[in-house]
């Protein structure tokens, strides 16, 4: 058997059949397995007729055409699967090979991957995939970290099959340590959410509030696609609203409103929580995926209370020109939360990120690509250290000039019952991040009572805790000064 394949691929799925396709037409060899092997005969028949594919029945099969060092992908369901394959490479492999896995693994799993393999001098690399089926096939976004010895030999294969920018840069590059790569991807399915989120309340605010029709949304949404919120998102809502059912009626309005989630949101959410990172956007877009799901409750809700939307009156154009400045307003504060959510990971273990690289390696082929990540990655070009997106001089005029339409906004869907969680959110982040000054004096004096948290002092150093008997009656005894 000749040994000149460049990479195997494991898992037939769309991801996998699809990223196969991509490596070929870019004139590398690949191997193709599946754990059910009828499918790797069905896809030679099939869709790699005719290329240079070849396939194998075995991972033995699959090693054994593999070029050295051997590069075998993971393209299988995330979890124990992606441990049973790396089990049973390992007496496969020698060292220097390389593993990597594609799949949407949860980075706490990619770092434990990466350590367990050193041992035993094989290279583990974790690497994000994004932009779906078409993505894999045309040019996905691909964010691969782990073991950067693994790096020279994957880049030439990976920048080649990854998404181009206007520029021809590829949306591709090394972005850290361990399980940096499915970190990022991470953060990047969790702004997703957010940027979803953001774009279904200016639906539902120009739906129920100002009563535009599908038609008139779609011409909303095409505009808007034109403007810096040009973006994948944008384009495909607009899209989305065009296409009718078999009566002639739109067919999103005969759409279950109950969103379903695999658990990418969740995690960054989880995640900003355990790094004390105020990722509010993206938190509400997943419980406002939550409170989606239970459909029943709000129907009876509803009735219970009578409860309807307010029509807003007034310019209808006016209105619709407010929401785009809230939405671009919001949805920067939505990536300036990711980003910093990013840099915190980054700092607590040393991966090294370089959000400029970030920024870039989703400007084209995933699902969150938009002319506006072009900005941010200027903004961290001219400022790595970049502590909040909203300071680069780009992103606080959008800012400064948004705010008053952004309000009126927030404020008319408040007064009017329209739910919108992450735009009044990110409003209030923001206003708190504006705030020399909040109520936390309050809050330390309340933790203080009850439970004698101490507290520091404006008129004192930085690091010197006081406790203060409140009522009279407690003693001297302060509780030990922590943050969880
Ligand atoms: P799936 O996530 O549906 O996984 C299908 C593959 O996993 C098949 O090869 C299947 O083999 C294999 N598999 C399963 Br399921 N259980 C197995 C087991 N117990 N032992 C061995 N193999 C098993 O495929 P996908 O949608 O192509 O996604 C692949 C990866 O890429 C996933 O981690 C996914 O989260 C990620 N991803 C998906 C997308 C997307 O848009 N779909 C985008 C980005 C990333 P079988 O054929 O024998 O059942």
């Amino acid at each position: 058997m000749r040994m000149n394949a460049d990479i195997g691929v494991i898992g037939l799925a769309v991801m996998g059949q699809n990223l196969i396709l991509n490596m070929n037409d870019n004139g590398y060899k690949v191997v193709a397995y599946n754990r059910t092997t009828a499918k790797v005969d069905q896809f030679l028949e099939g869709p790699a007729k005719g290329t240079n594919i070849v396939g194998a029945h075995s991972l033995a099969q699959l090693v054994a055409q593999l070029s050295v060092p051997r590069k075998v992908m993971l393209m299988v369901r995330a979890g124990t699967v992606v441990d049973d394959f790396i089990q049973a490479l390992l007496p496969l492999l020698d060292e220097g090979d390389i593993i990597i896995d594609g799949g949407n693994s949860n980075f706490p799993d990619s770092n434990r991957r990466m350590t367990e393999l050193a041992e035993h001098g094989i290279h583990f690399v974790g690497t994000g995939v994004s932009g779906g089926e078409l993505g894999a096939r045309f040019g996905p976004s691909l964010m691969p970290g782990g073991a950067a010895a693994a790096w020279p030999a994957l880049k030439p294969i990976f920048q080649s099959i990854a998404a181009k920018t206007d520029a021809g840069e590829p949306c591709c590059d090394w972005v850290g340590a361990a399980g940096s790569g499915h970190f990022v991807k991470m953060v990047h399915n969790g702004i997703e959410y957010g940027d979803m989120q953001l774009i279904c309340e200016c639906y539902q605010f120009m739906q129920a509030g100002l009563g535009l029709n599908a038609a008139q949304m779609q011409q909303v949404f095409s505009d808007w696609n034109d403007s810096e919120l040009n973006s994948y998102l944008i384009e495909i809502t607009a899209d989305i609203l065009a296409v009718k059912d078999d009566d002639g009626a739109p067919l999103l309005d005969k759409i279950l409103d109950t969103a379903g989630q695999k658990g990418t949101g969740k995690w960054t959410g989880i995640n900003a929580l355990d790094l004390g990172i105020p990722l509010t956007l993206i938190s509400e877009a997943v419980f406002a995926r939550c409170l989606s799901a239970l459909k029943d409750q709000r129907q009876q809700a509803q009735q219970l209370f009578g409860a309807d939307i307010s029509a807003v009156s007034g310019d209808r154009a006016e209105w619709l020109e407010a929401l785009r400045q809230a939405l671009l307003a919001a949805k920067i504060i939505s990536y300036a939360q990711g980003f910093m959510l990013m840099r915190e990971a980054s700092e607590q273990n040393h991966w090294d990120l370089n959000f400029g690289n970030v920024a870039m390696m989703w400007r084209g082929g995933c699902i969150i690509r938009s002319a506006f990540l072009g900005n941010i990655r200027d903004a961290f070009e001219s400022d790595p250290q970049l502590p909040f997106l909203g300071l680069d001089p780009y992103f606080k005029q959008i800012l400064q000039q948004s705010l008053p339409a952004w309000r009126k906004v927030a404020a008319k869907a408040i007064e009017s019952g329209i739910p919108m969680p992450c735009m009044t959110a990110a409003l209030s982040f923001l206003d708190g991040y504006l705030c020399g000054r909040l109520p936390a004096n309050l809050l330390q004096a309340q933790r203080d009572y009850f439970g004698a948290h101490t507290y520091e002092r404006v008129d004192r150093p930085r690091g010197e805790f006081f406790h203060t008997d409140w009522t009279g009656s407690g003693g001297d005894v302060a509780s030990t000064t922590y943050d969880a």
